[in-house]
């Protein structure tokens, strides 16, 4: 009789395990062939990338942003990267990382208002820069401004850096959708004088389809706005409208304490969940719009439950459709640090904890980045 014999995949890739060959894919060593019963077994590519810091996916680019941005290199151009200091971790894309690595860079880390106000603003900064290298860009924490853009903003210390740092150079600002592009461009018009005949105008991008805000900065150079780089890999294309509200902060975030033990599961609204599968006792900072609705369970079929209360939609924000558990990444986190430590969650928030040995399964929409790093908001201490 035929015999069937059960293959084993990598957890992301999918690449069917091996061991004879480090060179194939799917390589892993030996004894993680062995008992899988209580593991999810990454192949070595795949579980390099997720413990050394860089996102499991990143989001499309656009091939039209790709031809700006090549002019933007050929130019020589000072490049204005705009982040949403919330949740920019997995936002970097290394096609355009490859263009705008070696080019002049101002960081504009928007949305200070909603991070929380003890945390000292030279950290935040450092941290922006630190998150920056990660995705091979070359930064300083002098390259980064911190900021919060409304409507009355006084944005005249941006265009000094920009005026010093252009070096009578065209400007490019980019970043990815919401960021704060829009805004940015519209506090920069307010305190804008032209220096030249030319009017500020709507054109289309040369060779590309993408319409641009074209602002004259003296008779041969200008700043391009540009349309937002995708969030494909981030929770906030995983929602409808209301899910996006709930998801998306409206004011400063604090932490929410979560204890778990060996065994715990913790629901973070219908969009992931994540489950301590080593370690001891430990009390997470977690840190997301209070209006994402969580829950710890204890019970070993957690995991039936998140999904139970995810289709009776009991947990808000959910995605939408029916879903399963194969409809979620899983990935493991082996923290081997000993000092404090986050893993966040694209577009959704992130847990600050003492790092202590832990291993935690987090669990998210296929496709979703997930990161781990050093810690961007320090606990509170009264
Ligand atoms: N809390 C807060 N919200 C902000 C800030 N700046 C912008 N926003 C909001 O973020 C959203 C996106 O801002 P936009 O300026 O439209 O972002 P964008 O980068 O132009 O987005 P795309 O055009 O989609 O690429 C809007 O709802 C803004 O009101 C800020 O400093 N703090
Ligand atoms: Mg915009």
């Amino acid at each position: 009789m035929s015999q069937f014999n059960f293959v084993r995949r990598c957890h992301n890739c999918g690449a069917i395990l091996q061991s004879d060959n480090p060179n194939e894919p799917g390589y892993v060593a030996p004894e993680y062939l062995g008992d899988l019963s209580s593991r999810v077994v990454f192949c070595d590519h795949c579980y390099e990338d997720s413990r050394y810091n860089f996102a499991p996916s990143s989001p499309n680019v656009d091939n039209d942003i790709v031809t700006m941005l090549q002019d933007a290199e050929a130019a020589d151009a000072l490049i204005v990267l705009v982040v949403d200091i919330f949740s920019f971790e997995n936002s970097f894309i290394p096609e355009v990382i490859d263009i705008i690595q070696g080019l002049p860079l101002v960081v504009v880390a928007n949305k200070r208002d909603l991070m929380p106000k003890h945390q000292n603003d030279e950290d935040l900064k450092e941290y922006v820069a630190h998150r920056c290298r990660v995705a091979k860009l070359s930064c300083t924490h002098d390259d980064v401004v911190l900021c919060s853009l409304t409507s009355e903003s006084d944005v005249s210390g941006i265009w000094e850096i920009i005026n010093a740092k252009r070096r009578a150079h065209d400007v490019y600002v980019i970043g990815a959708r919401y960021a704060g592009k829009t805004q940015l461009i519209s506090c920069l018009l307010r305190s804008y004088v032209n220096p030249t005949g030319q009017s500020v105008t709507r054109v289309t991008y040369p060779g590309t389809q993408i319409s641009v805000l074209q602002i004259p900065l003296d008779v041969s150079s200008y700043l391009y706005d540009s349309p937002g780089t995708s969030l494909s890999n981030s929770n906030v294309s995983r929602v409808n409208k209301a899910g996006f509200n709930r998801l998306v902060p409206s004011k400063e975030v604090e932490a929410k304490k979560v204890v778990m033990e060996k065994g715990d599961t913790f629901f973070i609204g219908g969009l992931a969940y994540v489950q301590m599968v080593e370690g001891e006792k430990t009390v997470f900072d977690f840190y997301a719009s209070n209006k994402v609705e969580t829950g710890k369970c204890s019970k070993p079929e957690a995991e039936a439950i998140f999904f139970k209360k995810l289709n009776k939609q009991a947990l808000l924000p959910v995605p939408e459709g029916k879903l399963s558990n194969s409809d979620y990444d899983a990935y493991d986190i082996i923290v081997t640090e000993n000092t404090r430590r986050d893993i966040g969650i694209a577009g959704l928030g992130w847990f600050n904890f003492q790092g202590a040995n832990q291993t935690l399964r987090v669990y998210v929409l296929k496709g979703v980045g997930v990161y781990a790093s050093r810690p961007k908001v320090a606990p509170y201490v009264k």
